[in-house]
């Protein structure tokens, strides 16, 4: 017996996924076999047994060495439906969905087939009920260069993308090398989100957010370091968007016990909770929010103002936000 609400069955939005790192070890197989091309690991199991990280870095070697299966439009497309048709289960009514571009370009595989395969499976997938967009990711450990070389190929598609992000290998990288990118993303009528204080210190949320201009910050959890970060984030309301599985299985936080979201939640910070790349960590959005519902006890009224949350923290109009709650 438990007041634990149906954390599957709360209206969310989702705003922190890789659509990559949706990308489950059974897919890896298929579309392996389906391009002609060497699958990773000798069996799915073996590749699973491999989802052992020590941090951010060695998820990540895994997370770009399986993406080679994704050759084609219609690969691009099956990844995405696959996600979409999960969130029905999982409670999400609307998904920010981020994408790596760069990480396909290196293959040979070209802008316009990332994009039209993921834009087509979110067009599909939209209702009345439902809504999905497309973030774009630039890749912090390549070069400045690299990124608005990217802007630039994306440029032809921007009807089909509503922001531009900042993920792979933090510490070392931070947010200040983008700038200019950023700049002429803003200028394009893009929104602007990073990733921020997962690895890296306090310092680069705050560059994120100065420098930057974004409107949100993924991750974030190493704010707390900084009482006058908090505060900030507290009265300018800039939602974080947080990753409990993730964050256990990176090493940011030790287990789900100790994970910061109750002392967010406390100090009245914007918080959302998202599942990040759910076929590594061990859950989709649903499986996040009931671990930390168990794992830090959090009551119905938390949990309810997370899901709230979520849809303050969206990039949607005043009335799509009504017609979804
Ligand atoms: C990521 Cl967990 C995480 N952090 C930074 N970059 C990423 N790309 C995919 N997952
Ligand atoms: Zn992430």
């Amino acid at each position: 017996m438990s007041h634990t609400p149906n954390v599957a069955g709360l209206p969310k939005a989702e705003l922190h996924v890789h659509i990559e790192g949706t990308l489950e070890p059974e897919m890896v197989f298929a579309l392996a076999e389906r391009n002609g091309i060497a699958p990773p690991a000798p069996t799915v199991a073996e590749l699973r047994a491999r989802y052992r990280f020590r941090d951010l870095q060695s998820f990540l070697d895994i997370y770009y060495a399986n993406m080679a299966v994704l050759r084609t439009e219609r690969d691009f497309h099956d990844l995405a439906a696959a996600y979409l048709a999960r969130c029905r289960d999982q409670g999400v009514r609307h998904a920010e969905i981020f994408f790596d571009p760069q990480a396909h370009l290196a293959r040979g595989v070209e802008m316009g087939t990332v994009v039209r395969g993921l834009a087509a499976a979110l067009e599909a997938a939209r209702t009345d009920e439902f809504s999905a967009e497309l973030i774009m990711c630039f890749l912090r450990d390549q070069s400045a260069e690299s990124a608005a070389e990217t802007l630039r190929l994306a440029e032809p598609f921007l009807d089909r993308i509503v922001g531009v992000g900042l993920d792979s290998a933090e510490v070392g990288h931070p947010p200040s090398k983008f700038a200019e990118v950023f700049r002429r993303a803003h200028a394009l009528g893009l929104r602007a989100v990073a990733h921020a204080g997962e690895e890296g210190p306090p310092e680069y949320v705050r560059e994120a957010l100065d420098v930057l201009g974004v409107q949100r910050i993924d991750h974030g959890v190493r704010a707390l370091e900084d009482p006058a970060l908090v505060a900030r984030l507290r009265t300018e309301r800039i939602p974080l968007t947080v990753c409990p599985l993730s964050n256990v299985r990176l090493a940011v936080v030790p287990e789900i016990a100790a994970h910061p979201l109750s002392r967010m939640l406390a100090e009245g910070l914007v918080v959302t909770v998202n599942s990040d790349d759910p076929a590594y960590f061990g859950g989709y959005v649903a499986q996040n929010f009931a671990a930390v519902r168990d794992g830090l006890g959090l009551s119905t009224n938390d949990l309810r103002r997370l899901a709230a949350n979520s849809f303050e923290a969206a990039f949607l109009g005043d009335e799509r936000r009504a017609q979804l709650l």
